[in-house]
């Protein structure tokens, strides 16, 4: 008789920021584990699942992780959306971790094995002056990152998306039970951001893997116009330079700059994306196994991009658990057209709460051979770290009117 699913927990904890952990146990005593983590609306996934999703995981068979997908998508009959896909997603992770474990075998080696020897990554640096940043980004690389993300402060703001003025650490998330609010001039942005691209790539040289992330704060024509600007700096990529829900946008941008254009942090589905993907107007997706329902939706997506030589470069920022996180370097290590993932790094606390098989070392990833994900819950030590409660900033212009984040 095949094993069956007996028990459900959702694990809140917040070693230094907040993470939702599903974790199934079954009758032979094997324990999966999923990350549900939406930033900033982390209880509302916990419900989600306790309320209405761990009740119909009772008795199902663990290793029948494709149908308890469709189960959850094509049952709740109101699909798709951050909170739903996540938990989802973090149902489809528990599962495949269980069934590593049941089979003896790492995540990676149950989806065709590895296609590479290791994964590319890359992290972030961030100053408020350009020399501080080119010091900043130039430290990375002595770290042994190929690529980096670089951000900076912009004269006449207080506040930027990916820079603190004081912390070495970037967090966006604040503690308190209302975001702080940020300000942001798009003009001013867009006079500074080709000057303080061009001095980093001065300094560092050609060889460097150079990004930079708009984070949904341009028009399509304001867009157009720093990609065109950067083009000398020969970045990786630019991202997210408009909000995506109007994908034909993307046309515009396209059609006007060379500039390798990402998108997709905030994507649930494929849904989100097959337009932009089948019209070639990115080069890179960034949906995450979290927010884009787990390692089986996030393969179809990027089976879709496959076709269209657009690659995958999955989300890997600090709000990203140590388990969905280990379950993208297990799919980088796997899926063909992965390019490259995002490594923010955790808080030391993070590590020990979630001890995990994958590791960093000279500018790649690796996910280890541990049987399924092969990253661990510390119950005892995430119960002495309680749920605070914490928000996203929400962003201004000049003029009190309130813009995208
Ligand atoms: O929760 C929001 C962050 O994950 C996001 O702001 C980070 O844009 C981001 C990135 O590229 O890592
Ligand atoms: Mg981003």
């Amino acid at each position: 008789m095949s094993d069956r699913i007996v028990s459900t927990d959702v694990i809140i904890t917040s070693p230094g920021r907040n993470y939702v952990t599903l974790k199934l146990t079954t009758a032979d005593g094997i324990v999966g584990y999923g990350d549900a983590t939406v930033n900033g609306r982390e209880l509302a996934v916990a419900s989600y699942l306790r309320d209405h999703v761990a009740p119909l995981l009772i008795g199902r068979d663990p290793s029948r992780i494709e149908d308890t997908w469709q189960y959850l998508y094509r049952g709740a009959y109101w699909r798709r959306g951050p909170i739903t896909m996540a938990a989802i997603g973090a149902v489809d992770v528990a599962l495949w971790d269980i069934h590593g474990k049941t089979l003896g075998a790492p995540l990676y080696k149950l989806l065709g094995g590895a296609v590479r020897d290791r994964l590319l990554a890359y992290t972030h640096a961030f100053a408020w002056e350009t020399p501080a940043l080119c010091e900043a980004v130039e430290a990375r690389r002595e770290q042994g990152f190929r690529a980096v993300r670089a951000q900076f402060g912009v004269p006449g703001l207080t506040t930027v998306y990916g820079v603190h003025k004081d912390a070495e650490q970037y967090e966006p998330a604040t503690r308190g039970v209302a975001p702080a609010e940020e300000e942001w001039d798009p003009a001013a942005y867009l006079r500074h951001a080709p000057t303080a691209l061009a001095a980093v790539r001065d300094h560092v040289g050609p060889e460097l893997e150079l990004l930079h992330d708009a984070h949904h704060r341009l028009t399509p024509q304001q867009a157009a116009r720093l990609g065109q600007a950067l083009e000398p700096v020969d970045l990786y990529w630019l991202e997210d330079v408009t909000p995506a829900e109007n994908q034909d946008a993307l046309r515009l941008v396209r059609e006007h700059t060379t500039t390798p254009l990402a998108i997709g942090e905030v994507f649930n589905s494929v849904y989100d994306l097959h337009h932009l993907v089948t019209g070639q107007l990115i080069d890179f997706v960034r949906a995450a196994v979290v927010h884009a329902g787990g390692v089986s939706h996030l393969r179809k997506i990027l089976h879709l991009a496959e076709v269209y030589q657009v690659r995958g470069a999955p989300h890997g920022p600090s709000d990203v658990s140590p388990v969905s996180f280990g379950a993208s370097v297990h799919l980088g290590m796997a899926a063909h057209n992965i390019a490259i993932q995002e490594y923010m790094g955790y808080d030391e606390r993070v590590h020990e709460v979630f001890p995990h098989a994958w590791s960093y070392r000279d500018g790649h990833l690796y996910p280890g051979d541990a049987p399924g994900v092969g990253v661990d819950l510390d119950e005892r030590l995430a119960s002495k770290y309680p749920y605070d409660p914490a928000y996203l900033p929400v962003a201004r212009r000049l003029d009190g009117t309130l813009t995208d984040w």
